[in-house]
């Protein structure tokens, strides 16, 4: 298969392309803006037979229009991604997760190729700590922020356009991502850098929120199977079972570090924090035989860990800059 991956340059991106080009025969092209959350050097190297990367905005339709013509498939990860930038300047979100995502189905639609929706577990809004229910494809849409927000009107737009003009997409929702090549502004990445900086790891609020942990290399292989398995029109949620609270995950990399497991500063809280997400991914499991790889939290986290301390030249230009614009929130 030719497939356009958006957003290719990002965080998920980089690792879902790294993942195809390694297990499968399909040939990429990525498209990506290269925001300040883009960085080429995740695929250094790659540039090839199988390969080529362009450099552009998912809501340009211009450009979009000949790309989806030329794939089999879009794999749209595209986005603005962060929350806490989303509660402090929308627009882009609005952009980029809603004109873009509409920019992309409309080619889609038009050349009558096939679409994968990339989503996340928080357009479900928050569960309670002591709720024995988890997301299922079938929980209502109640986001919080304005990120998930504009991510779960970009879900029901690709849904409306399979129910209207017979979009040939899927979705998928998945948990909170970690491994490497994730940005510095979040959690993990910026826990690990600190410490290597000698910072104290910084936690909002009371650090009790609960993300549901998965490694990167399980969302692709998941999306993978969607987009070769799955079928038309439906959505599936990917999750590996790994609920931890914030304070719980930032005592483990600092013990990975060798460092104090209480040396860490609980600051400002995030406005309108989701407490807890947590997936149920059965239908995932038994209508694909999903299955995550990384069962062990403890151990791919020490992988991350490895990654972040070999690859300084890959986060350091973007540190100061993140840990300036989280100064001026006082978190
Ligand atoms: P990221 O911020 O690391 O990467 C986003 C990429 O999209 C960047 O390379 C950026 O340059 C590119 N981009 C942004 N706007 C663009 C535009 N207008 N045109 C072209 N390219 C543009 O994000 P990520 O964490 O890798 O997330 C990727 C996708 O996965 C997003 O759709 C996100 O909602 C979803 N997701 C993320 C998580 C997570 O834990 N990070 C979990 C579930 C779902
Ligand atoms: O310094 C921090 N301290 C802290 O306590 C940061 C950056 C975050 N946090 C908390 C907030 C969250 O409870 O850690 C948790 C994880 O925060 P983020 O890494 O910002 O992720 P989250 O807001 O949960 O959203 C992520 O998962 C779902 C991705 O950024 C989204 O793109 C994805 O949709």
């Amino acid at each position: 298969m030719e497939l356009l991956v958006t957003g290719g340059a990002g965080f998920i991106g980089a690792n879902f392309v790294h993942y195809v080009l390694g297990h499968t025969g399909h040939h990429v092209t990525v498209l990506d803006k290269l925001t300040y959350a883009g960085n080429l050097a995740s695929l250094e190297g790659l540039e090839g037979e199988r390969f080529r990367f362009v450099r552009g905005d998912i809501a340009d339709a211009a450009l979009v229009d000949p790309l989806v013509a030329g794939a089999d498939a879009v794999v749209h990860y595209a986005a603005e991604s962060h929350n806490d930038n989303s509660l402090r300047d929308p627009r882009p979100f609005l952009e980029t997760n809603i004109l873009g995502t509409y920019t992309l189905i409309e080619a889609a639609r038009r050349h009558g190729t096939r679409f994968h929706h990339i989503s996340t577990d928080e357009v479900y809004g928050d569960l309670a700590l002591d709720e024995p229910g988890r997301f299922t494809e079938s929980t209502p849409y109640n986001p919080s922020s304005p990120y998930s927000a504009t991510k779960a009107g970009s879900d029901l737009l690709v849904r409306a356009w399979v129910r209207s003009f017979g979009l040939a997409a899927t979705i998928s929702n998945c948990s909170n991502n970690y491994g490497p090549y994730q940005h510095v502004e979040k959690f993990i990445p910026r826990q690990i850098t600190n410490v290597i900086d000698g910072v104290r790891p910084r936690v909002y609020g009371q650090g009790r929120n609960v993300r549901d942990w998965i490694h990167a290399e399980d969302h692709s292989s998941a999306v993978l199977a969607i987009l070769e398995r799955g079928r038309i029109g439906q959505t599936y949620l990917i999750g590996a079972d790994g609920e931890r609270d914030n304070r719980a995950v930032v005592e483990l990399v600092l013990e990975l570090m060798g460092q104090a497991p209480d040396a860490y500063d609980l600051v400002a809280d995030r406005a309108g924090h989701d407490l807890r997400y947590a997936i149920d991914a059965t239908k995932l499991r038994t209508e694909l035989g999903w299955e995550p790889q990384y069962g062990d939290f403890a151990a791919g986290l020490g992988a991350t860990i490895r990654w972040y301390r070999e690859n300084e030249h890959w986060w350091r230009p973007q540190k100061a800059a993140t840990e300036a614009r989280y100064a001026e929130l006082g978190q």
